[in-house]
């Protein structure tokens, strides 16, 4: 391995005065290793680091050309207040001391009349630094008092049955794939969301293994697998449940590591026995010789590797389902193989102080908590909070086109007694709605750290050009009103590049060989962890669960019951005692279904599923021309049947709706997607569609466990637009 890691600094092709290294901000697995050119000050080029052994010097189509994303005119540049009325979008230009006072004073208003935990902080993964990204402003709220943010749009229901099954472990490491000879990504568009993930699965489908995709509908990634699997959205655990049916009946498992390194195998085996083939097909749509098929190969195969996406988690059933799935390769001992096991969500073994980051410590006892996915209840009144929200503040992040049930926000949003402030790149669709609008810096104008949730690097992200206008980094920002309210923790005075040394735990043995001095030279740091051709970290056991086993059957789901994991919230230990969970994994209906809700289903009988844009970064890019040029404008993806059955042309402008909103799209007509499944990918602004955007139509019910979200599990109708 050490050899594919570069001399960067020692390069004679890199000059440090223009050339600086960095990382990709976005909240996507690959974490990109970067190389910004300056020339007299300005960003001339961002290219991909060719020394990083995962990213390999490419980038994406979304960020290929980032020097343009920094220069972009429409970007804004100076604190603003809001002179017209909500979500109108009037601002005018005020001074940095102007909008800190008004902070200031509002704030302590607010507390003053109403308790501080009537202030919402809210935030997401819009940076994904370990000091710029999701817990930046943690510690600033904690000392203030303000209402704990519980942030699970994302990853949080995986996490929990990760952890469960098979405990805080990175699995298998992605670059461990080049030896896998049977792939199965399940629920993962990795040609668009994790394309660096892509180029190791290609190469090893060269080589001979076989590319099975699991997911409703013809992805670009199902489109190039030798084999696509097309289960109803929601319904993956009845399909995992049936593959273990078949394993263990059929007694394809491997028994000597069942018995040495799992526990509750007898019950799973008993749970099992329900799910015939011929049942799960019912259930999740597979014909039953498929899933016999698919368990037999899997099963058989060595070096059988699997890749669940984080779209498996967006219903009902979404988390059991995972747990099943995490379940596979301990019974068939594909754990023991180089490019066997699961890669999920790798992020568990990056040695960060989260206290530090997050300083849970400063919370006041007693304090609420508030989930992301539930700010239109808690604007509007429905959640009944006492004290209600008066005051919000949203920083990376753009609920109105990213969280659910967004009629809901943007109503509460409007509410005139409530004050918002926003820190933003973009006049986004929450934006409008602030009072306060403060300008952010970009990836290349401020100085950050990557973990990864998709490999095994850390990445240095070096300032490189000067902040434009009068724009601050979210550390900075956090600095500045930190010392507005008088708080004096050491952290709040620590510029950024004390805060990632301080966050780092450098005594882990997994940064052995590693400070800072290393990042400045490498840009990079392999986790001291193995090398990913040999690494099989659990091919003797060594899960760290309670029992140090895969926990087929889990004690601690019954008796600390649901749990959201850290760092999607700061309370890890007060969490446990959540209600009890189901002790094994099993089929959970969606929430939306026939079968659960015939009437709502009788209304609206499509299923409409919401993946990512392959040019859009969430929401972000949706904005920029040459980016809607690649992605073209919201699609509905709808099965000619469907589309017949409503009188729907291809290219006709439609109305998805139901009971929570209605958004536009023009119709495809296309047998990518199954007769009962629309599909209408995500990130689309409001304020630039025509008419609306997809989580309009989002429920903001959780999902089985962890919180997770539920934006596979809804369902609509489908009509020409009048
Ligand atoms: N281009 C691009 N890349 C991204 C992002 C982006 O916005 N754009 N976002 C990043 C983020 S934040 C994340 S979380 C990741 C997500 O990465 P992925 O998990 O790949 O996310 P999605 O594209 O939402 O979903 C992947 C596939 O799952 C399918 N799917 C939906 N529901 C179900 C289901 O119930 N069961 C099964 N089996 N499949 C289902 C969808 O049809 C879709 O093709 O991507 C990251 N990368
Ligand atoms: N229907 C549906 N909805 C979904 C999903 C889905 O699959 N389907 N996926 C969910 C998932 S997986 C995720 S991760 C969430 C993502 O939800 P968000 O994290 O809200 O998504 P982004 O669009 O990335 O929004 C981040 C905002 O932060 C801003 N930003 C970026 N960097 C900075 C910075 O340094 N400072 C400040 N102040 N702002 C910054 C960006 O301009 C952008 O407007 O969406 C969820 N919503
Ligand atoms: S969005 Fe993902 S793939 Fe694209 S450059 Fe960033 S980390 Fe790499
Ligand atoms: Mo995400």
């Amino acid at each position: 391995m050490e050899d594919l890691i570069g001399q960067l600094g020692g390069s004679p092709m890199l000059d440090s005065s223009t050339t600086k290294l960095g990382a990709c901000p976005h909240d996507c697995p690959d974490t990109c290793a970067m190389i910004y050119t300056t020339e007299e000050g300005k960003l001339t080029s961002v290219k991909g680091n060719a020394e990083h052994p995962m990213t390999r010097g490419s980038l994406c189509v979304k960020v290929k050309d980032f020097e343009k994303h920094h220069y972009n005119p429409d970007r804004l540049m100076f604190p603003m207040k809001r002179v017209g009325p909500k979500g109108e979008g009037k601002f005018e230009r005020i001074s940095w001391e102007e909008a800190l006072d008004t902070i200031h004073a509002r704030f302590s208003e607010t507390i003053a009349t109403h308790g501080p935990e009537a202030i919402l902080p809210y935030s997401y993964l819009g940076n994904e630094g370990l000091v710029q990204g999701l817990t930046v402003g943690d510690a600033f709220f904690n000392k203030l008092g303000a209402t704990v943010a519980e942030k699970t749009f994302c990853g949080s229901g995986s996490s929990t049955a990760w952890l469960l099954t098979n405990g805080p472990t990175n699995g298998t490491d992605p670059l461990s794939f080049t030896h896998s000879k049977y792939i199965v990504i399940w629920g993962c568009n990795s040609i668009s969301t994790n394309i660096h993930h892509w180029h190791i699965v290609k190469d090893a489908q060269r080589r001979g293994a076989k590319v099975v995709v699991i997911d409703p509908y013809r992805s670009r990634t199902a489109k190039e697998a030798d084999w696509h699997i097309q289960p109803k959205p929601g319904t993956d655990g009845a399909l995992a449940m049936a593959m273990i049916h078949v394993i263990i009946n059929g007694n394809l498992t491997d028994m000597d590591y069942v018995s040495r390194h799992t526990v509750g195998f007898d019950q799973l085996k008993e749970r099992a026995q329900a799910f015939t083939p011929e049942y799960a097909a019912t259930l999740c749509g597979v014909p039953a010789e498929d899933i016999r098929m698919l368990a037999h190969e899997y099963a058989t195969t060595k070096n059988a590797a699997l890749r669940p996406g984080v779209a498996v988690e967006r219903s009902a059933g979404g988390s059991q389902a995972l747990r099943a799935i995490f379940s596979l390769p301990a019974l068939t001992g594909s754990w023991k193989d180089a490019g066997g096991g699961i890669y999920a969500m790798p992020m568990w073994e990056f040695p960060v102080h989260w206290d530090r980051v997050c300083r849970p410590d400063l919370i006041p006892e007693g304090t609420r908590t508030v989930n992301v996915l539930k700010l239109g209840a808690a604007l509007t009144g429905e959640s009944d909070l006492k004290p209600g929200i008066h005051a919000l503040m949203v920083y990376n992040c753009n609920p109105v086109s990213q969280s659910a049930d967004t009629d809901k926000i943007v109503k509460g949003l409007e509410r005139e007694d409530l004050f918002t402030v926003v820190s933003e790149h973009f006049m986004t669709d929450t934006a409008r709605y602030a009072d306060i609008l403060l300008p952010a810096t970009m990836a290349a104008e401020h100085d950050d750290l990557m973990f990864s949730w998709g490999h095994f690097f850390f990445t240095l992200n070096e300032k490189a050009i000067e902040a434009p206008g009068e724009t601050v980094s979210n550390a900075q920002l956090f600095r500045m009103l930190a010392k507005r309210f008088g708080f004096d923790e050491p952290q709040f005075s620590m510029d950024e590049k004390e805060l990632m040394e301080w966050y780092v735990d450098w005594s882990s043995p997994k940064m052995a060989g590693c400070d800072m001095d290393y990042f400045r030279r490498h840009g990079f740091w392999r986790l001291a962890v193995g090398d990913p051709s040999t690494r099989t970290p659990h091919a003797e056991g060594d899960f760290p669960t309670p029992s140090g086993k895969v926990e087929f059957y889990s004690q601690s789901a019954v008796d600390n019951g649901n749990f959201v994991a850290p760092p999607f919230r700061q309370m890890y230990e007060k969490m446990q005692g959540g209600e009890a969970l189901d002790p094994l994994p099993g089929y959970v209906a969606p929430n939306e279904a026939r079968e659960t809700n015939p009437a709502a289903a009788a209304r609206f009988p499509l299923n409409i599923v919401s993946p990512k844009s392959h040019a859009f970064l969430n929401s972000q890019y949706a904005n920029e021309g040459r980016k809607i040029a690649v992605q073209g404008e919201q699609a509905i993806l709808i099965n000619p049947a469907d589309a017949g059955a409503r009188g729907v042309g291809d290219g006709a402008i439609v109305r998805v709706f139901n009971d929570r909103g209605q958004f536009h799209g023009a119709a495809k007509v296309t047998e990518d997607v199954p007769p009962g499944v629309v599909v209408a990918s995500l990130g689309y602004w409001r304020t630039l569609n025509r008419g609306g955007a997809v989580n309009i139509i989002s429920s903001s019910t959780y999902g089985g466990m962890g919180h997770s979200p539920t934006f596979s599990d809804n369902l609509v109708e489908v009509g020409l637009a009048v």
